[in-house]
């Protein structure tokens, strides 16, 4: 099985640490190939892409904090880089050391802190303290063979894991010492310990890499760089026994190609409308923070949430018989009283305790834009019901929910009531419908009949539930209107899920309305309760009811 490690017979196979992986990886028959990441979000980018590890570049890593590749970063510096990148990813990282910032002291202490904060190797090169980019000049100093293989050894000793790689890199190339030196300091690195060897070359062509790896023969695994001899076909690096490529600095580089293009563009159009479409969307970048995750938790510990229920309202449409009123919003935004309809509702709401309240959008979903909901879309609106709307918001129904449409006034006293009830679902019911009138020719009306007609006492606490649910119910069948404001306890929150699931499958979800959402839980055995309360509610659905709004508020 690829990935895990097994044990002793019987034993479950276990995910591979991050220093086994880079082990494997190094110790690999295939060629393998760790990707340059200089951050939290590249190092992402790079797990991502499939790469199975990752290079924590000098180069970069310095490039990024806007400082040269010559330990003008501290190493503490890089170590607070280093720690986001572990933290966001789940591959190993191979940090290049540079010259293991000091001597033998500093690299044990190195060595001991990436250990402690979850990277999997080190690479250190022989050159001396501050280092300079192997691409750099000419000559560059070499440190002494026996102080080098010292850090080395250092390091091994102070690795709090047995599987922490240090890996040795030869400059002998980049110092123009030739394959001799190279050699030679190659056999005291691998007697001082170190877990594998990198051969570095500045040259355009493979020639001193290929050389070293016949002279070497094997002895340890072989890591390289060839970020100049890049046009060398990869597998020719198979031929020669190569256990890791590394891919050293190339999402630095495509991020200032990036960065540059964009800031330029947006400094001489002085606009972004020329440049939105070439780059990721916000919620991409969400994604890739990981937001799904903090919204689950935000759910789980925070006082706020805890134990308060809270609201889904559904608000995708568009109110078609208010005409030009909805040309430019939906009518939950249209005006009553200052301020859009949707604000007085979640005003209710907040006003008795609801935590969150959810909103679904649909049409003109930019302009529903009030600080202090939360929104999910239904991009199909046009061509979908309520039902699609509320498996929008799936995820927001549990626990104690509170389900309303989002053209509707109703007085507070009335969620007080409904949030008094204990039954798995309840709906409000208005016991005095037949005072209700209207001028509209569609006028459609959620009609109920239910276990007992109202008894006349809006204080009759005997439980009465939900019989028959529809806008075509019979007069004499009625027993009041739903006010289109629905309660959901923890079970009843299942059954509604449940329910929308089911009706997902057997197609009738698009085209639903919450009527029949309610009628096929009633029809299930499902107890629905009714509480009858006395008028006091409007939905708006013309221009009429937008006068009688302003008068009920
Ligand atoms: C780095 O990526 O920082 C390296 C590789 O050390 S190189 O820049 O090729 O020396
Ligand atoms: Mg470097």
């Amino acid at each position: 099985m690829q990935g895990a490690i097994h044990r002793n017979q019987g034993e479950q196979p276990r995910t591979p640490t991050k220093t086994e992986q880079l082990r494997a990886m190094l110790a690999s028959k295939d060629l393998e190939f760790l990707m340059e990441a200089h951050n939290g979000l590249s190092a992402k980018i790079v797990e991502e892409a499939g790469f199975k590890g990752i290079w924590a570049s000098g180069l970069s890593m310095s490039a990024a904090l806007g400082v040269r590749d010559n330990n003008e970063a501290s190493w503490t510096q890089i170590m607070d880089v280093l720690e986001f990148m572990a933290d966001a990813t789940t591959v190993p990282i191979l940090v290049d050391g540079d010259t293991g910032w000091g001597n033998f002291n500093n690299m044990r202490r190195a060595v001991t802190k990436l250990c402690q904060r979850g990277v999997a190797g080190i690479c250190i090169e022989d050159k001396l303290f501050p280092k300079t980019n192997s691409f750099l000049g000419e000559g560059q100093p070499l440190a002494d063979i026996d102080e080098f293989s010292g850090k080395i050894k250092a390091g091994k000793d102070s690795q709090l894991d047995d599987s922490f790689s240090i890996v040795a890199r030869l400059e002998a190339f980049i110092a123009g010492r030739g394959l001799a030196e190279a050699l030679r300091r190659a056999e005291a690195y691998h007697a001082a310990g170190a877990d594998a060897l990198l051969v570095h070359s500045k040259l355009s062509t493979a020639e001193e890499i290929e050389a070293f790896a016949a002279e070497w023969g094997g002895r340890c695994p072989l890591v390289i760089v060839p970020t100049k001899y890049f046009r060398t076909p990869t597998d020719d690096f198979r031929k020669v026994g190569i256990s890791v490529a590394i891919w050293a600095n190339h999402n630095m580089r495509a991020a200032i190609t990036a960065m540059r293009d964009t800031s330029r563009q947006i400094f001489r159009e002085e606009s972004l409308a020329g440049v939105d479409g070439n780059m990721v969307k916000v919620k991409e970048v969400f994604e890739l923070t990981g937001n799904d995750e903090l919204a689950e938790a935000e759910k789980k510990y925070l006082p706020q949430q805890n134990g308060k229920p809270h609201a889904v309202v559904l608000a995708a449409s568009r109110g078609e018989q208010l005409g030009v009123l909805t040309e430019d919003r939906p009518k939950c935004m249209i005006d009553v009283r200052g301020k859009p309809l949707l604000s007085h509702l979640v005003d209710t709401y907040k006003s008795a305790g609801i935590g969150d309240v959810v909103v679904v959008r649909g049409y003109k979903k930019d302009q529903i834009n009030l600080a202090s909901i939360t929104t999910v879309d239904n991009d199909l609106y046009a061509n979908t019901g309520e039902v699609a709307s509320l498996s929008c918001a799936a995820g927001h129904i549990h626990g104690d929910c509170i389900l309303s449409y989002g053209d509707i006034l109703f007085r507070q006293y009335y969620l007080d009531q409904l949030m008094s009830s204990d039954a798995d679902i309840t709906l409000l019911v208005d016991a005095l419908w037949k005072d209700r009138k209207s001028d509209s020719e569609n006028w459609v009306r959620d009609l109920v009949k239910c276990s007992k007609p109202f008894s006349g006492d809006f204080l009759d606490d005997k439980p009465v539930s939900l019989s028959r649910i529809g806008n075509d119910l019979k007069d004499v069948d009625v027993d009041g209107e739903w006010i289109g404001v629905a309660q959901l306890k923890p079970q009843g929150s299942d059954w509604v899920r449940a329910e929308i699931e089911a009706m997902g499958k057997d197609g009738s979800l698009p085209k639903a309305c919450l009527l029949d959402l309610f009628a096929r839980l009633a029809d299930k055995g499902a107890e629905i309760r009714v509480i009858y309360v006395p008028g006091q509610w409007l939905d708006v659905d013309d221009a009429a009811d937008i006068i009688k709004a302003g008068k009920f508020l």
